[in-house]
């Protein structure tokens, strides 16, 4: 599927003096924030939307926070390989268009394209492989096949599970009992009869009457929502990719039977060096969410002339984990806050700004400390326009700015 465009650079950004540092961040399955170590190319792999609605920033914010993954490891001199699904087909999707009465692959391209240009105005490094699932049918089939042909998977009716067995329960680190209510809440199916286990997660959907479907090695039918993520990363990237990434609602069960699939699939361990979760963005005291429909978009806030820097600065202005609520008051402190870095940048001269590159660096890689990182930039600014400091560096303005461009991202 056609990415969206790099902002400019994205195998060189604006080049840095000075010594980065091991990025480092919090792994879900360690429960500890542990230092990434990729090769001279790192693998990330972030799972994409369900585009049956607009981004929200809900959305926004967990794909930023992976966006300041990919700027580290290339300001640390890596290549990085990104690759991003788009769940093109999936129940949800279906039902959408059937409530709207337009066409699944209508709602699916016109919702991915919002999408792209939402994560271009945000200024949102693409990934090189950005694949939709109903791309990757046959080669999700083909995983499938080998799954049924190793005995880690088995036909029930139509349908084909996947047995849990092995490791299971390693990336979570939930209990048996947190994870049968999680299943049950985010599309497993417990009480399916003729399970072997009610955590098996389906595979292959089989073919059903009014419902789209494609003949493959396995016989018609669609697949299932975790062995896409398997097949589709694993096939670009290999096994042992760097980050797995996705918000907190994906520690289980999605990301945990996709570390399975691939897993039983190549034999091979771990299916991710780290899994990294995104806290959930609410508003109103609930998790901002399509079937709860208190949105609110990227697009409407950009085709209200707000500026996309505005929105990007206001969303990395919280740590990622953590779950934290968009109030009205956000958006305007970080209108106020670009504002001030512009007029700081625009001054003729500034206070020495390596140092100011050193605490960004610093802050960002203790697991991606955005507010340590932003306070750091504000001090900078407000020292620069006030002329307090010593300083009287002509370079300065210049180099706060590019340290703001590429490991924030936000253009001044
Ligand atoms: N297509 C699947 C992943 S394979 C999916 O979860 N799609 S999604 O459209 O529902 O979500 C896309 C990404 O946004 C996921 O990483 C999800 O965890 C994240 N996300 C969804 N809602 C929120 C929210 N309120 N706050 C933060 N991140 C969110
Ligand atoms: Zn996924």
């Amino acid at each position: 599927m056609r990415s969206w465009p790099s902002p400019e650079h994205t195998s060189d950004l604006p080049a840095l003096p000075g010594q980065p540092r091991p990025l480092r961040l919090y792994d879900t399955a360690a429960d500890e924030v542990r230092p990434t170590a990729p090769g001279s190319t790192a693998r990330l792999y972030v799972c994409g939307i369900t585009p049956y609605d607009a981004t929200h920033l809900g959305h926004a914010a967990t794909y930023l926070a992976f966006d300041l993954v990919y700027r580290l490891w290339l300001d640390a001199g890596h290549r990085v390989h990104y690759v991003q699904n788009v769940t093109d087909i999936d129940d949800p999707l279906l039902e959408r268009a059937a409530a709207t009465g337009i066409g699944w692959t209508e709602l699916a391209e016109r919702e991915t394209e919002l999408y792209r240009q939402d994560m271009t105005a945000l200024r949102v490094l693409p990934p090189q492989d950005y694949v939709g699932v109903t791309e990757a049918v046959d080669e999700i089939a083909e995983g499938v096949a080998k799954l049924l042909a190793d005995d880690h998977a088995y036909r029930l009716e139509q349908d084909i599970y996947a047995r849990t067995a092995g490791r299971f329960g390693y990336e979570s680190r939930y209990s048996r009992a947190q994870m049968l209510e999680l299943f049950a809440e985010r599309g497993g199916d417990p009480d399916r009869p003729g399970k072997q286990d009610p955590l098996d997660a389906l595979l292959w959907r089989g073919r059903r009457d009014g419902e789209p479907s494609w003949d493959t090695a396995v016989g018609p039918g669609r697949p299932g929502w975790h062995i896409e993520c398997s097949v589709i990363a694993h096939n670009r990237l290999g096994m042992g990719i760097d980050v797995q990434g996705g918000g907190s609602d994906l520690r289980f069960p999605h990301h945990e039977h996709s570390a399975a699939h691939a897993e039983a699939l190549t034999g091979e361990w771990p299916f991710a060096r780290h899994y990294v979760h995104a806290g959930m963005i609410g508003l109103d005291g609930e998790k901002m969410s399509k079937s709860r429909g208190n949105l609110v978009f990227v697009s409407k806030l950009r085709g209200a002339g707000v500026d996309p820097m505005a929105i990007r600065l206001a969303l990395l202005d919280g740590h990622y984990r953590a779950d934290r609520e968009w109030t009205g008051g956000r958006l305007p402190q970080a209108e106020r806050r670009l504002a001030n870095w512009r007029r700081a940048a625009a001054q003729p001269t500034g206070p020495d700004a390596r140092p100011l590159l050193e605490q960004v660096r610093d802050r960002l890689a203790d697991d991606l400390d955005t507010t340590g990182a932003i306070a750091a930039v504000d001090r900078w600014a407000r020292s620069a326009v006030e002329q307090v400091s010593s300083g009287a560096d002509p370079d300065a303005p210049a180099l706060m700015a590019r340290t703001v461009d590429a490991l924030l991202g936000v253009r001044l």
